[in-house]
């Protein structure tokens, strides 16, 4: 199947946006004063009643999926962390549409006995297409629950054969400063980089994310090839991938560079290690950006829910310190 069939699959068993959009404007009448929502407020709400969502019971079992509110379209294409396109949540959905995304090559490289620059649809060809409905936990305390279509990274790095000497891999996003304005400010040391151990790479969840809802990502949300580890907080989900990199040494990572007290390499949700400046102990699941800040404050679980998948490969680790 190519990338352009299969970002045409219809998310079947998503509710269709248009209830989220209907429930979210239901929400903000009822609703009185913003004001006082933002002050903490909003705590004592009720939380709004969940929408009814179609869940393959199967795929619930696999832990790919959950049974939880999903964001609205709206809400996950405009409340951004993109910083190669400023640092406020609502620059990404307007500065980024500039960005072309065809034609799109990666390199990959490193160790492994098969390097190359390759076209996305080449890069991504072979693998169904799946659907997995993720929670996404920012580090600075906010989520998300985000229907992504993509491929597990394993079945793409597997073709490149890393080498026994391959221990980590190393990606890169672009860097192109007449398409991304960010770059004029020296907020991380770019280009953004981040990496994962080869075991959590090659770890079952781990996808590379080529839609939202059933369709093309938008530049905003990474478009066309983003990372996406669901029981690591949200900056090690890189976004416009250029480069892969199997390497020996733990990589260089943009966050880590930045505050390595703030931001580990590993930083894997984990509400008993607070980040030194605020709590991870909860989270604010985003709902109705565009006209007020409407979020629950719910409990942050460890590695984001994804424990029962993912703790064995942290065995024998402090995850006090590696947060
Ligand atoms: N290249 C790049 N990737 C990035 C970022 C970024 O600024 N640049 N922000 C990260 C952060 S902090 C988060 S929380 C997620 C946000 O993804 P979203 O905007 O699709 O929700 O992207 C991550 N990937
Ligand atoms: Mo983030």
């Amino acid at each position: 199947m190519s990338l352009r069939d299969a970002l045409r699959i219809p998310a079947r068993e998503i509710t269709d946006e248009a209830v989220y959009r209907d429930r979210r404007r239901l929400v903000a009448g009822l609703v009185a004063a913003p004001a006082l929502a933002l002050s903490g407020c909003a705590d004592a709400e009720p939380p709004p009643a969940p929408a009814a969502v179609r869940v393959d019971p199967a795929r619930m079992r696999s832990g790919f999926t959950t049974a939880e509110t999903r964001t609205t379209y709206q809400d996950i294409t405009h409340y951004n962390n993109f910083y190669e396109f400023g640092t406020g949540k609502a620059d990404p959905s307007k500065a980024a549409r500039t960005l072309r995304t065809t034609p799109w090559t990666v390199a990959v490289g490193g160790e492994c006995a098969k390097p190359g620059r390759i076209a996305l649809d080449d890069l991504i060809r072979g693998p169904t297409p799946e659907e997995r409905v993720y929670r996404l936990r920012c580090v600075e305390g906010w989520s998300m629950v985000i229907p992504w279509l993509g491929v597990p990274l394993a079945s793409v790095l597997k073709r490149f054969e890393p080498t026994s000497k391959a221990k980590f891999v190393a990606f890169t996003t672009l860097a192109d400063r007449k398409q991304m304005p960010g770059l004029g400010y020296p907020a991380l040391d770019w280009p953004y980089r981040e990496g994962l151990r080869m075991d959590e790479a090659m770890h079952p969840l781990t996808l590379l994310a080529t839609g939202i809802y059933g369709k093309p990502l938008l530049q905003q949300n990474g478009a066309p090839l983003r990372l996406v580890v669901p029981w690591k907080y949200g900056f090690k989900s890189i976004k416009s991938i250029v480069r892969i990199d199997f390497v020996e040494k733990r990589p260089f990572t943009s966050w880590n560079d930045y505050a390595s007290n703030e931001y580990g390499f590993f930083s894997n949700v984990n509400p008993a290690v607070d980040h030194p400046r605020w709590s991870q102990k909860t989270e604010r699941r985003i709902a109705g950006t565009t006209t007020r800040l409407f979020a629950d404050r719910i409990a942050t679980r460890p590695f984001n829910g994804y424990g029962d998948q993912v703790a064995s490969l942290y065995a024998g680790m402090d995850l006090r310190k590696w947060f």
